[in-house]
């Protein structure tokens, strides 16, 4: 049985091997294979500097009989065709994120509501470690899929960018937002007076030069990578919510590894969230630096002031019942329990 669903996990890529015999959970045990670690970004980025390391760390603790080849973003297709790779085991391990799975595992589009975790990044990460609303219930529903997220961490928060520029929601009237493949998001964004437009990353570029769409919302880090700042003329420092990203593997696939494997590959990922949280943190700071000193593609830093934030957190409320009545399979129970432990850690 275990083998039958490693087999359909790994599809017909014979170079999906990450069998081994029976261990005793010592790392010289571990026999040779190679997993497939896809990531939404591409070489430098978060994402993908993330699964170079986790490569790294796996290649040392297996003194080098275990290889993960990272991907970076497009080989593969969009984000969602990413999804299904993991799910049909093309590839093993992938970051995900949660936006792209919108339409599938709907519990997953808690994390497109403005305004739920705490302001700060560092208290958000905490959050995202200790949660059981998420590290258990919300696994759960992903599982259900065949995904099974084993760590969720920030990739900071997040900007918007625009030409006009948005310092308040009526800014939002009649504004082409792109967005992920989430309902969620779209409910968010027509709360704001906004027209929201799901598009993958990689056409989201032409589509702001293009003026298809008039905005999108993202960390400073990517925003500045993927040199939004050419074809965008503001960045509004709104921080209305972070930026999510799971760590996730082949439900089967990682069901039927020996249990050392999955130690460790569970002890790797959890051993890698304060790096995840430091990589962010030094990306975002660097890249607005950068941003701000950019004098070939200058833009305007529109900073929030706390007054400015109430507006948006006003319109965004409300959201939350549209969730538990609408998006949630479970009347809202998983967002409930995470309100209690975000009041719980402030
Ligand atoms: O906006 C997006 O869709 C992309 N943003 C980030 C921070 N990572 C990958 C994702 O696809």
């Amino acid at each position: 049985m275990t083998l039958g669903l490693f087999l359909a996990a790994c599809g017909n890529n014979e170079e999906a091997s990450s069998e081994s015999s029976g261990s005793d959970g010592g790392s010289s045990e571990f026999e040779s294979a190679t997993w497939r670690f896809v990531t939404e970004e591409v070489q430098g980025q978060v994402q993908y500097v993330y699964a170079e390391e986790f490569a790294k760390r796996i290649s040392e603790k297996t003194d080098g009989k275990i290889t993960v080849e990272p991907y970076e973003y497009g080989g593969l297709g969009t984000e969602t065709d990413q999804v299904a790779a993991l799910q049909g085991g093309a590839v093993e391990l992938a970051v995900m994120s949660p936006g792209f799975t919108g339409n599938m595992v709907m519990e997953g589009q808690i994390f497109a509501l403005h305004f739920l975790f705490p302001d700060s990044v560092e208290k958000t990460q905490e959050i995202l470690n200790t949660s059981e609303a998420l590290n258990v219930d919300l696994v759960e529903k992903y599982e259900a899929h065949g995904i099974t997220p084993l760590a969720f961490w920030t990739e900071g928060a997040m900007a918007w960018t625009s030409n006009a520029g948005v310092s308040e929601p009526g800014d939002f009237k009649g504004f082409k937002m792109r967005i992920q493949e989430s309902p969620l998001m779209q409910e968010s964004y027509k709360a704001y007076g906004a027209s929201p437009q799901a598009l993958p990353w990689s056409e989201l570029y032409t589509a702001l030069d293009r003026g298809t769409v008039d905005g999108q919302e993202n960390p400073v880090f990517f925003i500045y990578d993927a040199a939004f700042n050419e074809v965008q003329d503001t960045v509004t420092l709104s921080n209305h919510n972070n930026y999510v990203a799971m760590t996730t593997v082949n439900t089967d696939w990682y069901n039927s590894q020996p249990e050392n494997v999955q130690k460790l590959i569970s002890e790797t990922v959890k051993e890698m969230q304060d790096w995840a949280y430091d990589e962010q943190d030094r990306q975002n700071t660097e890249f607005l630096e950068k941003m701000k000193n950019d004098t070939d593609n200058p833009v305007e830093i529109i900073e929030l002031t706390e007054e400015q934030r109430s507006e948006f957190r006003e319109l965004a409320l409300p959201i939350r019942d549209y969730y538990r009545e609408n998006i949630s399979t479970v009347e809202g129970a998983i967002l409930d329990k995470l309100e209690e432990e975000i009041e719980a850690a402030k």
